[in-house]
């Protein structure tokens, strides 16, 4: 592991170089950390706000998993399922599974009782120190269920109030709960938004459950959207941070979603969330069934690309599943089965996680210093290259994952701006004790195909082959460094290469986003 790290002195001629403790040393005392923010994201690790951002923003955002970034690397959420029934249909959705706006479909929720859901925070909370949002988001809507769903946020809220609560909805009850949430201590809730227009609306929503009667067409529709905007407005008006989660369906709102933006931006939304739709046969929607197709990944990326302005664009989100626990790209809620919880001894430590999440910030500190002092140089470089390469990591900011461990590779764009996270590709398992795997790699490679690299902990031999072959590189000289300062670092050394004629940049091909279930665990 190469444990030196560049940093800048008073000047670009004064390039230091810290090794790792020196790095960490600084970053425990917050020095030298930049509070500018990229395109108004808080990209920043210190404990104050970026100087754009409200200080109340920020301390709401800062080690929120989903809305912020640069915190879901560090910093873990979990669901309860506690709200099974909804007042909607989706045209992408069947409710034999997990809501699929913010779950991965075809994974089957355990539901609970408030008082279990309370239990399993608790049990959580105390064997993850580091997860600190706490969302219903289903598997219906959690204000279909509001007796539920606010039962159990009081319980928590009670029991362990240095956790932040979160709620998803569709929207069509939102109105009627404003108040309630904000009584609730609920900071931050996301609406799911895919029109704004009902003609288009009609093809994504079959009904509502509106006034005791089943309305359906573009009276639904209607309906739909005028509530949601209702609240939104509402929300914003209460000082509640709101963000927009729509679900990209090509040929029918894909376009539309410019307009959504607008609409959500006008009223006070934080972020926006666009997702791809995950469109199966085996899931069983009604998308699923008519063949309606996913976007490809440069479908989305030029989707939330033309819609990153002055309004936040969130490309991290994984569509959790209702019961999901862990980072947001893992998953670990099968260590927190009900029977297990329920057996567990449970001493809630508030003082313990508090000194575990500053030993997190000044790990997370450490990140951002690394990038910032590897971007020194950086900045004079006149290019417009841009490339995008495929990480391979189990969190905390780092590549620590190897090539055949991985289920999915975070994606980051590089350019001379230095580098920017930009989404995440889900992938099935490549090594599976030594079976499957020359069905896998193909499927492996056709999800990062854009990519011109994919750095990894570790790599065999075979699939380093395959990768070479597709024209991306396998990158292990990086292993456990951090991801966005070795990003930079290699591709300050593409565009020398480029710039001397020792490799001829071409522009790379679309990916896929998988569509289907895991195949392997
Ligand atoms: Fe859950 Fe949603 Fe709260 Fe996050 S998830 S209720 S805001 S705590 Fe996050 Fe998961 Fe995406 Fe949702 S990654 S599906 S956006
Ligand atoms: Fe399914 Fe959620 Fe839509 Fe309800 S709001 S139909 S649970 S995706």
């Amino acid at each position: 592991m190469d444990n030196q790290a560049s940093v800048a002195g008073t000047g670009s001629d004064q390039i230091q170089h810290l090794d790792m403790d020196q790095i960490l040393q600084q970053a425990a005392e917050h020095k030298g950390c930049g509070t500018s923010s990229e395109g108004g994201k808080a990209s920043c690790g210190s404990s104050t706000a970026p100087e754009d951002m409200d200080p109340a923003v920020w301390e709401k955002v800062k080690n929120h998993p989903c809305y912020s970034e640069e915190a879901h690397h560090h910093y873990a959420r979990m669901h309860v399922a506690v709200a099974p029934a909804c007042n909607i249909q989706c045209n992408y959705c069947n409710r034999k599974y997990d809501c699929a706006n913010e779950s991965r479909p075809g994974v089957v929720s355990e539901k609970l009782t408030p008082e279990q859901a309370s239990k399993k925070v608790l049990a959580v909370a105390s064997t993850i120190p580091q997860m600190t949002v706490l969302g219903i988001a289903g598997p219906g809507d959690p204000l279909a269920n509001p007796a539920k769903t606010f039962k159990t946020f009081d319980l928590i809220y009670n029991a362990a109030p240095d956790i932040k609560l979160c709620l998803s909805t569709n929207g069509l009850s939102l109105p009627d709960h404003v108040e309630t949430i904000k009584k609730y201590n609920v900071d931050h809730v996301t609406i799911t938004i895919n029109m704004v227009d009902p003609e288009i609306g009609q093809h994504i929503y079959p009904w509502i459950f509106w006034k005791n009667k089943r309305v359906t067409g573009i009276e639904a529709a209607r309906i739909l959207h005028e509530r949601q905007m209702l609240g939104l407005e509402m929300l914003t008006a209460a000082g509640i941070l709101c963000k927009v989660n729509s679900v990209m369906i090509p040929g029918i709102n894909d376009k539309h979603l410019v307009e959504v933006n607008k609409a959500v931006k006008s009223r006070g939304a934080f972020l926006h969330n666009i997702m791809p739709l995950i469109s199966a046969p085996e899931h069983g929607t009604v998308f699923g069934l008519n063949g309606q197709r996913g976007p490809t990944a440069q479908e989305l990326k030029a989707l939330q690309d033309s819609c990153e302005g002055e309004m936040n664009m969130m490309r991290h989100c994984r569509q959790c599943r209702a019961d999901a626990v862990g980072l947001l790209g893992e998953d670990r809620s099968s260590e927190f089965s009900t029977e297990k919880v329920m057996e567990m001894d449970i001493q809630y430590d508030a003082e313990g996680r508090k000194a575990y999440q500053e030993k997190v910030e000044v790990e997370r500190q450490a990140t951002v210093l690394a990038k910032q002092a590897e971007m020194a140089d950086l900045e004079a470089e006149f290019s417009d290259l841009k490339v995008l390469i495929a990480v391979a990591t189990k969190g905390h900011g780092r590549v620590n994952e190897h090539f055949g461990h991985a289920q999915e590779f975070q994606i980051y764009e590089l350019s001379t701006q230095g580098s920017k996270f930009v989404g995440h590709r889900r992938v099935d398992l490549y090594c599976q004790g030594g079976f499957g795997e020359e069905d896998t790699l193909p499927t492996v490679i056709r999800a990062i195909n854009d990519c011109v690299a994919v750095f990894v902990a570790k790599i065999g031999g075979c699939p380093k082959d395959s990768l070479k072959a597709a024209g991306i590189d396998p990158v292990d000289k990086y292993a456990h460094e951090f991801i966005e300062q070795s990003a930079v670092k290699y591709f300050k050394e593409y565009l020398t290469k480029v710039k001397s004629g020792e490799i001829v940049h071409a522009e790379r091909g679309d990916a896929d986003i998988r569509q289907g279930a895991y195949i392997a665990a």
